[in-house]
């Protein structure tokens, strides 16, 4: 799904945008057109996010779950950190609607401030050279319909005065107040902090938009400035949020509640038995080969997961050829 180009782009960049092969895409776009329209959502949800959780991976829905664990995708986040281990911490599925123009609202989520999502995903702060993390946002409608385009500004260089680290110039960060509108965070920081202000200017001035169709991805990283753009009034705009990290990450939180946690049902036991062993890994159940696995290790989650699918062969021969 990626050329070397676009890896390299994103890396030093900060973004790429690219497109889910169709095969991947159609049963989620399907079943969104299907159960998932302005007249069968909650219209007064405005913020980031489903309501209740309720989009969360696992959905138990198989057309939105199957999406997330989707291979090209988990291909394409090994392919920008440069590890065949990565882990899936965010995957939400939210609902964006067009608001006419009013009195913006301090938390309104419509037109956003320009922003880096590492803040609220880990305790540290992000390095440009080495990446822990990728972040996705799978569009599901066509801008040319909803607007509402994700605004990015892209990194020129080491040199290049926005990106110059720390970077606390943003709500939330170093003791600055958390606003999400555009408007009242920078009349915040004109009045607080003119330099930061200055700069921020400056970000607004080289946005690019999201040029988004059905199925379209932008791979971002959580040190990208960026911000959601306000929507066609009365239009709905849905995606997937996603995110993954290098297992070997740290400081990086998981977004999502613990993917056991709606065990004992079958429904998350037959994600682990369906799913083939790349799929599993993002969720930290090893890959065959993994030094993790011993006999007994593995005879045992067979013996949980047998009866939903799961088939440990492949990852026997993976622990014989280590003998
Ligand atoms: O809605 C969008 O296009 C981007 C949202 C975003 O960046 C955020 O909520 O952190
Ligand atoms: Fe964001």
């Amino acid at each position: 799904m990626l050329s070397n180009s676009q890896i390299q782009t994103w890396k030093e960049q900060g973004a790429v945008i690219c497109q889910l092969p169709g095969h991947v895409a159609e049963p989620a776009l399907e079943w969104l057109n299907s159960n998932f329209t302005l007249d069968q959502i909650d219209s007064s949800h405005l913020d980031f996010g489903t309501p209740d959780k309720e989009f969360e991976f696992p959905t138990f829905i198989n057309a939105l779950d199957d999406l997330v664990l989707c291979e090209p995708l988990i291909v394409a986040a090994q392919k920008l950190l440069g590890t065949a281990d990565v882990r899936l911490i965010q995957a939400d599925l939210w609902p964006k609607i067009g608001v006419a123009e009013g009195l913006p609202e301090a938390q309104a989520n419509t037109d956003q401030r320009m922003h880096m999502d590492y803040g609220n995903n880990t305790v540290l702060h992000p390095q440009w050279d080495t990446p822990d993390v990728v972040a996705a946002i799978v569009y599901y409608d066509d801008i040319e319909e909803t607007g509402g385009g994700t605004g990015y500004v892209s990194r020129r260089g080491v040199d290049d005065p926005v990106y110059q680290a720390p970077f606390v110039n943003m709500p939330g960060q170093a003791a600055n107040p958390f606003f999400n509108d555009r408007a009242t965070v920078e009349s915040w920081f004109k009045k607080n902090n003119p330099r930061a202000y200055e700069l921020r200017q400056q970000l607004y001035e080289r946005e690019e938009v999201v040029q988004f169709k059905p199925a379209t991805v932008l791979f971002y990283r959580h040190d990208l400035w960026h911000r959601g753009r306000p929507l066609v009034a009365g239009k709905l705009r849905r995606v997937h949020n996603l995110a993954w990290k290098r297992a070997d990450a740290r400081g990086v939180c998981h977004w999502n509640e613990g993917f056991a946690r709606k065990s004992y049902y079958g429904k998350v036991e037959s994600i682990i038995g369906r799913s083939t062993p790349l799929q599993r890994s993002v969720l930290d159940f090893p890959l065959p080969g993994d030094s993790y696995w011993s006999i007994e290790r593995l005879r045992n989650v067979e013996a949980r997961f047998a009866a939903h699918g799961l088939d440990v062969s492949e990852y026997l021969e993976k622990l014989d050829a280590k003998f």
